[in-house]
């Protein structure tokens, strides 16, 4: 997998870290400490409860215009330098080093958060969710369940979230027949603000 697919994979979840002698826990303030180019760094990560928190990369040089940088969403990107003589791709560049060490050492926990949308017509209730796996390909579920009694459910994958579905996983039926609806559902969700268009890609906001 080349770079920027991972950084385009990780980019969606949330990254924090924990310092390998504390316990493993979700929550709360955790740090880890790497070396860089013969220089100490720490990635804070402040991690709330179903909210998306945030990490910040210090230099441990203890001086006062040390490099402080933080990404502001825990996506793995670092957003802003706020103190120290760096360009965001030099802040960027260590903090990828620490995340990758970070990983190969266990120190890395990535969270998903829900990235779900519901909505309707009159004949149908629809939901698309969308699936970000730290590695391979982000993909959406689009389900259409019939608003009569007995109504049928239906199930489809879109590869790539790329608003093009590719697969039926449940029901007996075509594509083609739901790609339009798919379509409308999309555009309602961006229209809502509950789902975004990154590239060619339709991802369901984080809730
Ligand atoms: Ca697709």
């Amino acid at each position: 997998m080349n770079r920027m697919r991972y950084l385009a994979a990780i980019c969606i979840l949330c990254l924090f870290v924990y310092c390998s002698s504390s316990q493993k826990m979700s929550y709360g303030m955790k740090h880890y400490i790497f070396d860089y180019n013969n220089q100490a760094y720490t990635i804070y990560s402040y991690t709330l409860q179903d909210k998306v928190g945030y990490n910040l990369l210090i230099s441990n040089d203890g001086k006062q215009d040390r490099l402080k940088a933080k990404d502001l969403n825990q996506d793995g990107v670092i957003d802003t330098v706020i103190t120290g003589a760096f360009s965001l791709a030099e802040a960027e560049q260590i903090y990828q080093f620490g995340l990758e060490k970070a990983q190969s050492n266990g120190n890395l926990e990535n969270r998903e958060i829900t990235r779900w949308y519901e909505t309707e017509d009159p004949d149908y209730k629809y939901s698309v969710q969308t699936y970000l796996p730290m590695f391979g390909e982000a993909y959406n579920n689009f389900a259409v369940t019939e608003k009569k009694p007995f109504g049928k459910t239906f199930l489809f994958k879109d590869l790539m979230a790329d608003g093009s579905l590719d697969s039926v996983i449940i029901g007996k039926t075509v594509i083609a027949s739901f790609q339009p609806l798919y379509e409308n559902v999309l555009q309602k969700g961006i229209n809502d603000k509950k789902l975004e268009k990154q590239d060619t890609y339709y991802y369901v906001s984080l809730r």
